[in-house]
């Protein structure tokens, strides 16, 4: 099937000029849905397990029914990876409330939508791992987890990453830092940030308000094999300009080094020893890992 892209809607694979969603999906009227990006790497899904169970943590959250169990989910996003033959690709998978017109989910007569999709991904020039990116932070807070809470990856919350990153991009900047209403450090538009000082790794407590991000429990998990501390205190914007070394870490992103932070060089504005280290562990770890995509 190489060369053509499917689309899994529903229990279907489609082809994707024939992909539609509806025009009164509930994800699409109002974001009222929740996503997931996982990536494929050396023809294994990275994360599986973990990616469906956030997933199924979001739905729960939200009261989302999904139609499927996990097995079947994990199975279907299997079954799309390995439709679209991409070795190394980036999966989403959206799930939305259903299709029907108005907020109140009783008029919604259709069991929630799921949408899987794989397709190739860099969300940084290949350099940019070589010479680090570029942070600004950014005027766009954190939605207080009173009001959102960030373990729901929903698609609404999105908006506020979206204003965000173009923001960022705005100030000639890779990457937005994003604070909490009280000012603490919390978390770029699409990564999680780790700080290193003095040979130790720190990052923002996932209670502040932030995405648990799995590539970030993987390089904790990396970084504390290699006998290294990570600690979660809380971090201002003080600590991000006298770090030695910093880098953010996401599914798109992966680990990528970052080198000034709104016009302070970081260490001495090349990414760091314990950085490279734990870029290195990573790609490593990511190619022998992982779920066969069969
Ligand atoms: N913080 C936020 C706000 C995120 O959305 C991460 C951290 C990193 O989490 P993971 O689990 O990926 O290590 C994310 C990741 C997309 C997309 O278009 C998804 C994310 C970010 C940007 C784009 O699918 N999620």
């Amino acid at each position: 099937m190489s060369g053509h892209q499917y689309v899994w809607i529903n229990g279907d694979l489609v082809p994707q000029e024939r992909a539609f969603v509806p025009l009164y999906d509930h994800g699409m009227l109002y974001g009222d849905g929740l996503f997931e990006g996982i990536r494929v790497y050396n023809n294994r899904v990275f994360k599986l397990e973990e990616h469906v169970a956030r997933l199924y943590g979001s739905a729960q959250a939200l009261n989302i029914v999904l139609p499927a169990a996990p097995a079947a989910i994990r199975a279907a996003i299997l079954g799309t990876a390995r439709a679209n033959g991409h070795a190394n690709g980036y999966i989403r998978v959206t799930v939305t409330r259903g299709t029907g017109l108005g907020l109140d989910p009783k008029h919604i007569k259709t069991p929630a939508n799921v949408y899987i999709s794989c397709e190739q991904l860099s969300l940084y020039p290949q350099e940019m791992y070589e010479t680090g990116l570029i942070v600004a932070t950014v005027s766009t807070r954190l939605p207080s987890p009173d009001v959102i809470d960030p373990r729901v990856k929903c698609t609404g919350k999105y908006i506020n990453n979206i204003l965000a990153k173009a923001e960022a991009n705005r100030q000639g900047a890779g990457e937005g830092l994003m604070l909490t209403r009280e000012g603490y450090v919390g978390e770029a538009t699409g990564d999680n940030l780790f700080l290193v000082k003095n040979g130790a790794l720190t990052t923002p407590p996932a209670s502040l308000g932030i995405l648990q991000g799995i590539t970030r429990d993987t390089v904790i998990d990396l970084a504390l094999g290699m006998g290294l501390s990570v600690t979660e205190p809380l971090i201002t914007l003080y600590d991000v300009y006298n770090a030695d070394e910093a880098f953010l870490t996401g599914t798109a992103a992966e680990v990528i080094p970052a080198v000034q932070f709104d016009g302070r060089t970081i260490g001495d504005g090349k990414p760091g020893p314990i950085t490279r280290r734990l870029i290195a562990a990573f790609r490593k770890h990511t190619q022998t890992t992982g779920v066969p995509v069969g």
